[in-house]
């Protein structure tokens, strides 16, 4: 147990050691397969409803480099089904005993699969007790285009799902690539109710094998309900109001220095790391994904080069990168070459910018090996000093210059029909509560009254600016420019759409567009501290979208807006009888039962 903390310490000290695992799979991480060499080895495609055979988007990808880059999405005539159960439970995924509340017993929560233009059909049942609460389920990233009530935000697209009731999500795969689903009912999703969802489609580019999902992120050992109350309370000290995590985690694994925690949890030291498997000679891809509830992390994997693909839902001119920065709730798709040593294993680093936000541990190892190996030692390895740069000078908390992350598929920026200015500020009120401000208002999601509900009732009448509504009317090209003059940097998350980025930098933005023939686009991006952020979408999916910043509990204290789109469209939209019920469920439940509503809702 010591050894392998040693080893940790000194990773170039050449003493390889047996591999060291004090606990098992079951105790770390419930009925879940993540992180063991058992987990299954992801396809390039699922089985389609005619036999597993044909490559689906053969011909496509001919149809596409001629002309049409972005044909419409491909009728399947397939529905992909799924249960899932919420409940609390007790596991130690880097061996540290703690209450969660997970789906269906496992951390991280089971895989969505799907293929492009299948659809996905999710019943969650809401077995929280012990104390119950109401939960939602979003699926990041997807446009729900013509399902827009299937987006999953409390107070915005649906009532909560009352505890003992269940809810059945069916929403189209209409994006490809890789991405996640999480609980959006305050920052539940951080005590474990996430997981990843991946939607196979056309490949801009070969490779050999799909090493699958590799979750990254922070990771808090008290109870999330606790931290949120600290992140909401009006304490004077930054690091109550601004959490530290406890460890960070590789498809729920990581080990934890036992002795550092201030509390009498049982802990051991050694839980065990997660393990990858690479194939000699072969390409392999890599679906990295941030699932924290804060950090900007750096990725790297010793001896091996990367070349990134894509970025959220969206390929990408490929480039060649030593580390991989993803903030919280962005997905990069990786290409990793199988060239080094066989024989030897390599350390997988995921490594939080300590300068970006506050952890007690900000390494997470995992080890890499090869097929045909079958005495996997601890790696000996080190990081490359690109790498340890990239850590070192890491301070605007930002991702990749704009200009490297180019578009496979062009798409030149339009002039808008309206641009809108935020002002972002932390703000301490009267009785000392911390709060984001936008232009002055903060956020607070209405439980009992989902926008999109009223609005296609026709409602329009926002009882309370602090639901912070912003409506576009009819425009059809909608730029929004958010300036901060804090400190704190945000991963900036919009529903329904993939946004274009025009700009990111220091200070207020000055006119300056990036690419203007073909900017970035993906659905989560960062705003760096003391900066802005400028984005442009096509109001082209009338519903209500929530553009808010994905670290928890920014979310929490109010960092969000609720974007009216089209609103004229969305009362002709025909929204299934059972969200009516849902909320019926709700009210009922409310009724009865105290909402501890601390915090925004989402
Ligand atoms: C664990 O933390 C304790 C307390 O901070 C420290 O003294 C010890 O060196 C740490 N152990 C390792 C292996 O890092
Ligand atoms: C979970 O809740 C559903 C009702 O939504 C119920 O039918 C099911 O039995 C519950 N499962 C457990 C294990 O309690
Ligand atoms: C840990 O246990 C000791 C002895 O039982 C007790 O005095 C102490 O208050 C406990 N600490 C915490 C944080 O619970
Ligand atoms: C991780 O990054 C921090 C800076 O955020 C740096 O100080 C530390 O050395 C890095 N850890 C390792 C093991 O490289
Ligand atoms: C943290 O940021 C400061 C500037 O704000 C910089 O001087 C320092 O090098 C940064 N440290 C790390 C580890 O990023
Ligand atoms: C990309 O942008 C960065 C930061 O603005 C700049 O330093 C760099 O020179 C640019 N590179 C190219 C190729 O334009
Ligand atoms: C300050 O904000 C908190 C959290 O929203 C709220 O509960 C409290 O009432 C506010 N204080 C005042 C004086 O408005
Ligand atoms: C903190 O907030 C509580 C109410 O939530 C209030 O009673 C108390 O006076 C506040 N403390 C300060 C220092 O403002
Ligand atoms: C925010 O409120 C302050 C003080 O009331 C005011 O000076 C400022 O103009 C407001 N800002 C915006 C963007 O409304
Ligand atoms: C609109 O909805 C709000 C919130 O439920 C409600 O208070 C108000 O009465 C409604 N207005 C109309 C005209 O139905
Ligand atoms: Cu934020």
């Amino acid at each position: 147990m010591k050894q392998l903390f040693s080893s940790l310490l000194f990773a170039t000290a050449a003493c390889a050691a047996k591999l060291s695992q004090g606990l098992t799979q079951t105790q770390t991480n419930g009925l879940s397969t993540w992180g063991t060499l058992d987990n299954p080895q992801f396809p390039d495609f699922l089985p389609s409803r005619d036999g597993p055979t044909e490559d689906p988007w053969e011909n496509l990808n001919n149809q596409r480099r001629d002309n049409d880059p972005y044909p419409e999405v491909p009728y399947t005539g397939v529905t992909r089904y799924y249960d899932f159960e919420v409940a609390r439970d007790v596991l130690s995924p880097d061996g540290y005993e703690k209450n969660g509340i997970f789906v269906n017993g496992q951390f991280p929560g089971p895989a969505i699969e799907a293929n492009w233009g299948d659809w996905v059909e999710v019943a969650v049942y809401n077995n929280i007790t012990g104390p119950e609460e109401g939960t939602s389920m979003h699926w990041h990233g997807i446009s729900q285009k013509g399902t827009q009530w299937a987006d999953g935000v409390p107070g915005v697209s649906q009532c909560p799902i009352a505890p003992g009731s269940s809810f059945t999500y069916r929403f189209r795969a209409s994006e490809y690539g890789t991405s996640w689903w999480h609980s959006h009912y305050s920052a539940q999703w951080t005590a474990g109710a996430f997981g990843p969802l991946v939607v196979y489609g056309p490949k801009h580019i070969p490779y050999d094998v799909d090493v699958g999902p590799v979750m990254l992120g922070d990771y808090h050992h008290r109870d999330y309900f606790e931290v949120v109350e600290d992140a909401a309370s009006n304490s004077t000290d930054l690091n109550v109001y601004a959490p530290w995590s406890d460890n960070n985690l590789i498809n729920g694994k990581n080990n934890y220095n036992c002795s550092i925690s201030k509390t009498n949890a049982t802990c051991v030291d050694n839980a065990g790391l997660a393990q990858f498997r690479f194939q000699p000679g072969k390409v392999h891809r890599l679906r990295l994904m941030n699932i924290g509830s804060a950090a900007l992390l750096h990725f790297s994997i010793d001896g091996h080069k990367m070349q990134v693909i894509a970025q959220d839902f969206v390929p990408i001119v490929p480039y060649e990168a030593d580390v991989v920065t993803l903030g919280a709730a962005q997905r990069t798709d990786i290409l990793v070459m199988g060239d080094a040593d066989p024989d030897q294993t390599y350390w997988i680093r995921s490594n939080i910018s300590t300068n970006c936000s506050n952890t007690y541990t900000s390494m997470a190892w995992a080890v890499l090996s090869y097929e045909g190996n079958d005495d996997i030692q601890e790696p000996t390895t080190d990081s490359t000093d690109a790498v340890k740069e990239a850590d070192r000078k890491d301070f605007l908390c930002k991702n990749d210059d704009l200009n490297k992350t180019v578009p496979f598929y062009p798409q030149a920026l339009k002039e808008p029909d309206i641009t809108t200015t935020i002002q972002v500020d932390l703000y301490t009120n009267e009785t000392g509560h911390h709060l984001w401000t936008m232009n002055n208002r903060t956020q607070r999601t209405d439980y009992n009254n989902p926008l999109l509900l009223l609005a296609n009732e026709g409602n329009f009448s926002i009882p309370d600016p602090d639901w912070n509504v912003y409506d576009f009317g009819t425009s059809k090209t909608v730029r929004i420019v958010l300036n901060t003059v804090y400190q704190s940097a945000h991963p900036m998350h919009l529903h329904g759409h993939s946004f274009q980025v025009l700009s990111e930098g220091a200070g207020p933005w000055d006119g300056t567009i990036v690419n203007p023939y073909n900017p970035t686009r993906r659905d989560t991006h960062m705003q760096r501290r003391y900066g802005h952020l400028v984005i442009q979408f096509e109001a082209d999916n009338p519903g209500v979208w929530s553009y808010h910043c994905h670290i928890a509990w920014h979310a929490s204290m109010g960092y969000n807006i609720m974007i009216l789109e089209q609103s004229r469209e969305i009362e002709n939209l025909e929204i299934p009888v059972y969200m009516e019920q849902t909320c019926k469920d709700w009210d009922q439940w409310s009724k009865h039962n105290v909402v501890e509503q601390i915090d925004s809702g989402i």
